[in-house]
């Protein structure tokens, strides 16, 4: 059964700065394969089926969606140190939700703005800074954007709060980073590493700056160079793992959608991203859904999607 973990990435993605410290956390090896920020994204897709953000997690033939999924497969593969303490268990998943979302956003915009856009592009060349926005542009469905002050009144506020906590203890819910910090961390350390113009904004809250220093003390784990065509030739040379036995938590079906299993579905996730991956259900649990769909390039592949934040359809419906 393969279990080497294989992280599709580039180095300047906030979601997979987040997964690369889980993997510092939790002291795991993975092979680590860089891939375009920017559409096309042709190996990327071979291995999902449709599916384009970043980052995305290969193990064998089995296609990882969505950071939040990839959280509940590191546990699964090395339980300690726990990203989801017992004891912090409903608040930690809420307050990674919000993070990921709300904060992301609010702290995107802000870093976004002309000053820091224009920093991010300064040594590439005019037509990168174009890609970049129309590919984020295409991607904007379903999305409320905010503009630049209101982000700026949103982000100042949001690392108040986030200060609160880092003032009580090292981490946001103790002395030991879960899941809450990584998914706060994550668009904070895109202000100060990417857009460093932009980043006064963090000196308002210097305990945040301090528990910023101790997560990147986490580390990145020990990450080993691999290359796309490598991913795909482990995808085809593997077979999925079976339902029940891979890496996700849960196996019992629950169909709230009157989708039976076997069926051919589409899973699009809700916002950001119109990219729809379609195969056949093979699961359909409380926590996920795994669609099985065969590639030319990958062989049979298992792609599996958190349930929330993604919508599932039947294909063929609108
Ligand atoms: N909910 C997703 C969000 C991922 C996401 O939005 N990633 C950004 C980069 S950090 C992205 O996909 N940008 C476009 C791209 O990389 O193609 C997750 O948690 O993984």
């Amino acid at each position: 059964m393969p279990t080497e973990l294989i992280l599709h990435h580039y180095p300047t993605s906030p979601f997979s700065e987040k997964i690369r410290l889980i993997l510092g956390r939790k002291k795991l090896g993975w092979k680590s394969v860089h891939i375009p920020s920017i559409m096309p994204k042709p190996d990327v897709t071979a291995l999902t089926g449709g599916y384009r953000k970043t980052p995305v997690l290969q193990v064998g033939a089995d296609i990882y969606c969505d950071s939040a999924l990839i959280c509940d497969v590191l546990e699964h593969v090395q339980p300690e140190p726990a990203l989801y303490p017992a004891h912090l268990k409903g608040v930690c998943r809420i307050f990674a939700q919000w993070a990921d979302s709300t904060l992301f956003w609010a702290a995107m915009a802000y870093n976004l703005q002309p000053k820091g856009a224009a920093h991010m592009f300064a040594d590439a060349p005019p037509q990168a800074a174009k890609a970049f926005g129309e590919d984020r542009k295409a991607m904007a469905v379903n999305m409320t954007r905010l503009r630049a002050a209101d982000a700026t009144s949103a982000y100042r506020s949001y690392l108040r709060r986030i200060a609160h906590m880092a003032d009580e203890h090292d981490f946001l819910f103790g002395m030991e980073p879960c899941v809450a910090d990584f998914a706060a961390y994550h668009p904070l350390w895109f202000t100060r590493t990417r857009v460093p113009v932009v980043a006064d904004i963090l000196g308002i809250t210097p305990s945040v700056l301090e528990w910023m220093d101790r997560m990147h003390a986490l580390g990145q784990g020990l990450p080993e160079k691999f290359s796309a065509a490598d991913a795909v030739r482990v995808a085809s040379q593997s077979e999925p793992m079976p339902h029940g036995s891979n890496l996700l938590v849960d196996s019992a079906f629950q169909d709230d959608h009157a989708i039976a299993l076997g069926s051919r579905v589409t899973v699009t996730p809700e916002s950001f991203g119109p990219e729809a991956t379609e195969g056949e259900l093979v699961a359909a649990t409380r926590t996920h859904y795994s669609l099985r769909r065969t590639d030319a390039r990958t062989g049979t592949v298992h792609v599996h999607f958190p349930r929330i934040g993604y919508v599932l359809k039947k294909a063929d419906t609108p």
